[in-house]
């Protein structure tokens, strides 16, 4: 059941991949994923090398199973990164907000799995060209830093762009979202915001409990209007004071300080009212607190079982 090119190919039991949320995802969490049969991911975020060669070597001693690192190409780290995936022996390395291509060689020569994150089916495709070996189809819905492609739209396009696997991101945190992602041609998706509530995920309580909160209309995109990066957050005093600076024309580097350590902030430290909360447009759906194990099972569970009522609905 749910067995595909992406459990084949990254060895795990279920197809589904953790989110790299800077700030969050840790080797607490990568570990907790893994060992319920997805797989976990360290985020590299704005880290220095050590400090993530610090995290793997933490993950490797919560679990044997498969994990993976995402490298988030803006960071000013990302070359020493991508050098540390290789000295580490990384199982697999996911990527966001830029194009690996100067990596790819490198990677692919030290037998990583190369998984980069893509907002378009034009990138998807530059990427199965440099030698990718799946592609994460990532629509707006999702927090963090997005494209401008819904899921629904983006997954089936990607699809048919590629003849490597497809992964689903953004919007999916039960079976529903998980069985309609198959539907639209994806072999795999990848979450974050539902591991978010996770026992394993170990930031602040004050983060849990606002996504906990959260309505489905709870989340808003700053950074559309400048030159600077479209985010989806959770809205709170700080997403509301970006965006007003942001439309009153607020410069490039005002609202980089803004910014500074907000992650960390809301992260970390809790902070509800200076802090970035990033969550995806699903947090509405997030009601409990639960193990990886069970957010996991859960989700497959429902899915196996709407995918065989959509299969009765299309034989009658
Ligand atoms: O990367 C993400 N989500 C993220 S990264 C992040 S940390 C951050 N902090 C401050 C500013 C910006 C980011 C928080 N969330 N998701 C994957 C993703 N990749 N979304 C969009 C893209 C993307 C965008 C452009 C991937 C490739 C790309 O290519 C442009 C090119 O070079 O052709």
């Amino acid at each position: 059941m749910f067995d595909t090119r992406v459990t084949k190919c990254l060895g795990i039991a279920y197809p589904i991949i953790q989110g790299g949320m800077a700030w969050v995802a840790d080797a607490s969490l990568a570990a907790g994923v893994s060992n319920a049969g997805g797989l976990g991911v360290i985020a590299g975020g704005a880290a220095p090398a050590d400090v993530i060669r610090t995290e793997i070597r933490r993950a490797r001693e919560l679990t044997d199973r498969p994990f993976g690192l995402n490298i988030m190409l803006m960071s000013p780290f990302a070359d020493d990164l991508a050098q540390l995936a290789v000295e580490e022996k990384v199982a697999v390395v996911l990527t966001g907000a830029g194009s690996p291509s100067r990596y790819m060689p490198a990677w692919k020569a030290a037998g990583i799995l190369v998984v980069p994150v893509v907002p378009s089916s034009s990138l998807a495709a530059r990427m199965e060209r440099l030698g990718a070996d799946a592609v994460v189809a990532e629509g707006s819905e999702s927090g963090g830093h997005i494209g401008e492609m819904t899921t629904m739209a983006l997954v089936p396009q990607v699809a048919d762009a590629v003849t490597i696997p497809v992964i689903a991101a953004g919007g999916i945190a039960d079976g529903r979202g998980l069985a309609a992602a198959f539907l639209l041609g994806a072999e795999g998706v990848q979450c974050g915001t539902c591991f978010l509530t996770a026992d394993e995920c170990t930031i602040h309580d004050t983060f849990k409990d606002m996504i906990i909160a959260a309505r489905d209309t709870g989340t808003v995109v700053t950074g559309r209007f400048g030159q600077g990066h479209p985010i989806r957050q959770l809205k709170n005093p700080m997403a509301r004071k970006f965006v007003e600076r942001e439309k009153s024309g607020a410069s490039e580097a005002e609202l980089e300080t803004l910014a500074a350590g907000s992650l960390r902030r809301a992260a970390r430290e809790g902070d509800a009212e200076n802090g970035s909360f990033m969550a995806g447009q699903i947090a509405g759906l997030i009601k409990t607190r639960a193990p990886a194990k069970t957010i996991i099972e859960t989700m497959f569970t429902q899915a196996a079982g709407l995918l065989s009522k959509a299969a009765e609905i299309a034989r009658e």
